[in-house]
């Protein structure tokens, strides 16, 4: 059974604080994912206050592209130098965890359609390692470069790859209404639009309200919830918001 976990950007670094990783956070859900046990897990982590500065210094984004070369490696080295913390801390508690860099696996065709070759990152899971891929930059189709979200890449491996169950760890304990209570489950984007504002800090992806809309086109269940509760959902719970 296939397992597809995001942990967020802003869960593993600090967000207002550039190219830093939020440590204790990052160790308590490495500690998670390496008490869990989990067989066949595929994880993806954002770009927090890695990627998303270096994007946002180039206008690159989901919808602007770049020519150039240097904004694109510099926003991709951010991102692999995060990966290599991520990697760091699950192999230091004895999980398998090896990059995967969407970078050279996937492309968008010229109407912003991914493609992600999900052929390597199920070899690698089949050796019993555990992929780590992340939100990063990949070639567009007569755009030059734009960002892929891991939110995107959340909905290409867990269509690709048949996962059964996909779980999204964010800031929040789930998807809040407006009083902020965690909305149980969601079914509609149009039911819980009103609640859904962009994100607070730099994100060049589109924060919760596009989170959402990726998740409402998975086939299988989604959960959203916060970084207290990736033990839980690895144990088989469903913690948050389950999006279907
Ligand atoms: O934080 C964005 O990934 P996200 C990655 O999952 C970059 O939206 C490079 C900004």
């Amino acid at each position: 059974m296939t397992v597809v976990l995001k942990l967020g950007g802003s869960v593993v670094t600090e967000k207002d604080t550039p190219d830093t990783v939020d440590g204790p956070a990052l160790a308590d859900a490495a500690d998670a994912i390496a008490a869990s046990g989990v067989d066949d897990l595929v994880l993806v982590h954002g770009g927090g206050s890695f990627g998303h500065p270096h994007a946002a210094a180039h206008g690159v984004s989901r919808a602007d592209g770049t020519r150039e070369a240097t904004a694109i490696r510099e926003i991709h080295g951010a991102m692999r130098t995060l990966n290599d913390a991520v990697c760091d801390a699950l192999c230091d508690r004895g999980v398998s965890a090896v990059p995967h860099h969407p970078h050279s696996a996937g492309v968008r065709d010229a109407d912003g359609t991914l493609s992600l070759s999900v052929d390597a990152v199920a070899a690698k899971r089949d050796e019993g390692f555990v992929p780590v891929l992340h939100g990063d930059v990949v070639t567009h189709v007569g755009a030059g470069a734009t960002v892929v979200s891991g939110d995107e890449l959340v909905v290409a491996l867990a269509d690709g790859l048949d996962a059964e169950r996909v779980g999204v760890c964010s800031t929040v304990s789930g998807v809040l209404d407006d009083e902020g209570a965690v909305i149980p489950a969601i079914e509609n984007y149009a039911d819980v639009e009103r609640y859904l504002g962009g994100s607070d800090d730099t994100d060049v992806t589109g924060g919760m309200a596009a989170k959402v809309r990726a998740l409402l086109g998975l086939r299988a269940p989604a959960s959203v919830f916060g970084p207290d509760a990736v033990g839980d959902f690895l144990d088989g719970e469903t913690p948050g918001t389950v999006i279907r």
